[in-house]
């Protein structure tokens, strides 16, 4: 654990805030002079994974791939920011597994919001395609999000604004001398 590079997960519903925080982290970073670099679906799920979808089976190689290339980042020195979904904990752990065996921290920062406040803010209009049947397998509403149990960090997005949530996580990683 000899320099800065680590992995930051985020974890959480579709609507819980993770693209909010994985951005307004990222800028905060680089403004202090860390290196960051932001892993979310616009960049992995429109190139390197364009070829999975929601099934249990590509969710599970959704996430193996983005393990391991936030591995890479995170070795390479950067803090590696990540906002997917990534509902089965088996998957997390194999991710944090993954880092541990590269002497690298990991840290699975679960972005808890209710159900019902996630479907309310519905900025895609998603929730309510699912609701409606014409998005099967949507997480929360037919198909499983599995909590963290044992996360290094938990944001209650409902209850505290980005930017309390922001220095949750800086001071998280200047505890342990990351920033
Ligand atoms: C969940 C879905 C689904 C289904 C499309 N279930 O709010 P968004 O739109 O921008 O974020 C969601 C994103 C989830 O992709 P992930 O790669 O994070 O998922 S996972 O970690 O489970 O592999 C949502 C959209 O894709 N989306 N269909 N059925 N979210």
């Amino acid at each position: 654990l000899g320099h800065g590079g680590c992995t930051v997960w985020l974890s959480g519903l579709s609507g819980s805030g993770k693209s909010t925080l994985a951005c307004a982290l990222e800028q905060t970073l680089l403004q202090r002079g860390c290196q960051a670099y932001r892993l979310d679906g616009d960049n992995i799920r429109l190139g390197l994974n364009r070829d999975l979808g929601f099934s249990a089976a590509d969710r599970t190689e959704n996430i193996r791939r983005i393990g391991e290339v936030s591995k890479l980042f995170a070795d390479s020195g950067c803090i590696c920011l990540t906002a997917f979904i990534s509902p089965y904990r088996k998957d997390r752990d194999a991710v944090r597994a993954l880092h541990e065996a590269a002497q690298l921290r990991f840290y699975e920062v679960y972005v808890a919001c209710p159900l019902a406040v996630a479907e309310q803010r519905d900025p895609k209009g998603l929730y309510k395609k699912a609701r409606a049947g014409q998005i099967k397998c949507f997480t929360g509403i037919d198909d499983p999000y599995e909590e963290p149990e044992h996360p290094e960090l938990r944001l209650d997005t409902d209850s505290r604004c980005v930017e309390a949530c922001v220095q949750q996580v800086l001071q998280m990683l200047q505890r342990d001398g990351v920033v």
